[in-house]
């Protein structure tokens, strides 16, 4: 369909697609996405700033074609651990996704909802992340810069935000002596 295939804008400093809705997580959005809780709602009752938002540009063709999404992830941290994405699952568990890094310096915090593994990749400018289905995904901003990132998932993938919101990643991604470390959520 050759209609489909009309290129499509990327503005990377306002974060947005050419077409697509946009919107946006403030910090009172996450709350229980962060290990350190006090420390959330410390920070939360001095401000409500922006941590990220998506502009999505979804198929209207269905099964078999593609959407994207364009995130801005801010730079900052709760205690130690950096800002982050919510994460999920696709609804439709064996749909993948591809990240390519645009700008700044990011990982991507992978696990599998089977066996339950988890991976941290480098998601950086120029970086590409390839996330296999049944697979929760979390992005995070190891960075100083805003994270720029495109995701590129079948169109009908939908999102389940239900299982991470319950009991979230096991892993969590924090500082240590100036460098970003996976640590168990249960032993912090
Ligand atoms: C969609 C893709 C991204 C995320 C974005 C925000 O499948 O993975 O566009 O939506 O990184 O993360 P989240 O977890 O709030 O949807
Ligand atoms: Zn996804």
């Amino acid at each position: 369909m050759i209609a489909a295939a009309v290129a499509r804008r990327l503005d990377l400093d306002l974060g947005r697609i050419a077409g697509g809705t946009f919107s946006c997580r403030f910090l009172g959005d996450l709350r229980g996405s962060f290990a350190d809780r006090e420390r959330y709602e410390e920070a939360l009752a001095r401000g409500n700033p922006l941590i990220y938002s998506v502009s999505t540009l979804e198929s209207a063709a269905g099964d078999g074609d593609l959407s994207y999404g364009l995130g801005v992830l801010m730079p900052g941290k709760i205690g130690r651990e950096y800002f982050l994405t919510k994460g999920h699952l696709h609804a439709w568990r064996e749909a993948a996704e591809v990240y390519v890094g645009l700008r700044g310096h990011g990982l991507m915090l992978l696990e599998d909802e089977q066996s339950g593994e988890s991976k941290l990749l480098p998601l950086s400018a120029n970086e590409i992340v390839y996330v296999p289905g049944h697979t929760a995904h979390r992005t995070i901003n190891i960075g100083t810069v805003p994270l720029v990132y495109l995701g590129v998932y079948p169109a009908n993938a939908g999102h389940d935000y239900g299982a991470i919101g319950e009991r979230n990643f096991r892993n969590v991604v924090i500082e240590e002596a100036s460098s970003p470390a996976l640590r168990d959520r249960m032993k912090l």
